[in-house]
């Protein structure tokens, strides 16, 4: 009786299962599930993206601003970069500032002749949902429940719901681009998966504000009392950054504080540099480095955000996540167009070699540039140290100019 019971309360909430058909099924419409469905789609491979987040949402999450040559490549590819190559900046070098002594690193000359583009990823993905959807690209907006499932097989699923409807979206394959909160990593047997992890002992305070950015180029800035990031959304924003504790909260930190503290920490002996306007943004971001091994389980492949993470100092997440796809949609068109398995085998591995260097610089930027902590003196000298040498030595100007600007694909 118990067991009928059951069988209607189960029966009672059953509801018929749609069934849709794509080749490759992308979770999350973030840059890298994005640029993935514009590459494919210029390649004539089907694709749904299942986004958990509704339109808005996704057009108005305020991160990353500095893109590589690569990453700029990738989106021209990707059809999607005619407002780029109106309202971006190009930017020949950076300022490094160490209490408050501003030097400028020519990136070009020390990259030989690379340079980096300044342009919003609020931008780039309105850019890239805007140019999928009017070419007939489908974006499910507001999917719950979306959940990998088969993909150790030759026919993998993704179940999900949207608008009360339960769909199983059948694939040749799917895309984990479900960023670092994604359900696909989680999805995948923790067995098969390694992780490698640094969690740092700060935070970056984060701003937007209505203020034009007064100086021309990014300001990385080392001060006693913390790092400080002078960025800028161009031609109205200014998007400034503060090292701060990891339990810090916002009331701690009242606008006026904010202007005080980038004023001491930008040092700039030019008392107009910095500019104030009405913030229209904050917020706190942990810093962690992490990286998951291999970034494939049968026919489930991660990207960007949802396979590694690392510290904004070096403006890598978005460009790292770019270089995925670039190897991954390579990988699948070569699948439909040859029948080939042979890149999407070595997917993982490729990828991995270029993400441990930036990995690499990312951490080295960051441990670099932020206030360790009051007690570790040795590490605030050596910090100090590496910071006297890079701006003394060509080799090393070199090194932080052929990082900054992105090492080739
Ligand atoms: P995203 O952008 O996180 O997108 C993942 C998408 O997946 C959706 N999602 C799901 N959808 C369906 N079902 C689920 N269960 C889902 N779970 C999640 C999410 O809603 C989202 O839409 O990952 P992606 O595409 O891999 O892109 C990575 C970049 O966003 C990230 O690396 C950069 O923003 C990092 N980053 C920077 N990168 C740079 O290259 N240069 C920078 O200057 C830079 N500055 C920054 C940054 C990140 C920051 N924050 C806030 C983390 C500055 C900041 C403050
Ligand atoms: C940004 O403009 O948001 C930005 C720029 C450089 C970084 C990190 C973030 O290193």
């Amino acid at each position: 009786f118990q067991n009928f019971q059951y069988f209607k309360s189960i029966n009672f909430r059953v509801r018929k299962m749609k069934v849709k058909r794509t080749q490759v099924g992308i979770i999350g419409a973030g840059p890298a599930g994005l640029t993935l469905a514009r590459l494919l789609f210029e390649s004539g491979i089907s694709t749904v993206i299942l986004e958990a987040k509704d339109r808005e949402y996704v057009e108005n999450r305020v991160r990353a601003g500095v893109l590589e040559q690569g990453s700029v490549e990738l989106l021209g590819r990707a059809k999607s970069d005619a407002r780029l190559q109106s309202n971006a900046q190009i930017h020949k070098g950076i300022e490094i500032s160490l209490n408050g002594d501003r030097c400028r690193v020519n990136l070009e000359k020390f990259s030989g002749g690379k340079h980096v583009t300044v342009y919003g990823q609020t931008e780039i993905t309105i850019d890239l949902i805007e140019v999928h959807t009017k070419l007939g690209g489908e974006i499910i907006f507001e999917a719950s429940n979306v959940m990998p499932r088969d993909f150790e097989t030759k026919t993998p699923v993704i179940q999900y719901e949207s608008n009360g409807d339960l769909t199983e979206l059948q694939c040749d394959f799917i895309a984990g681009c479900d960023g670092f909160h994604g359900i696909c990593r989680s999805s995948i047997p923790p067995s098969k998966l390694k992780f490698f992890e640094r969690l740092y002992p700060y935070s970056w305070l984060g701003i937007l504000a209505e203020a034009p950015p007064p100086s021309k180029e990014l300001i990385y800035a080392s001060h006693e009392r913390g790092f400080a990031l002078y960025s800028m959304r161009p031609p109205t924003r200014s998007r400034l950054y503060l090292q701060c504790e990891n339990n810090t909260t916002l009331d701690n930190w009242p606008d006026e504080v904010i202007w005080n503290e980038l004023r001491c920490r930008l040092g700039v002996k030019d008392a107009n540099l910095i500019q104030e306007g009405e913030i229209i943004e904050k917020g706190v971001t942990p810093m962690r480095s992490f990286v998951t091994e291999p970034m494939q389980y049968g026919n489930l492949f991660l990207a960007g955000d949802a396979a590694h993470i690392v510290p904004p100092t070096g403006a890598k997440g978005l460009n790292l996540a770019l270089s995925d796809i670039f190897y991954l949609s390579n990988a699948f068109t070569s699948f439909y167009d040859t029948g080939s398995t042979k890149e999407l085998k070595s997917y993982s591995k490729t990828a991995l070699s270029r993400i441990w260097k930036t990995e690499r610089f990312s951490w080295w930027m960051t441990s670099m540039l932020h206030k360790a902590s009051e007690t570790d003196n040795f590490e605030n000298r050596i910090r100090l140290a590496e910071l006297d040498y890079l701006l003394s030595s060509e080799a090393a100007l070199s090194s932080l100019a052929e990082n900054y600007t992105g090492l080739p694909y």
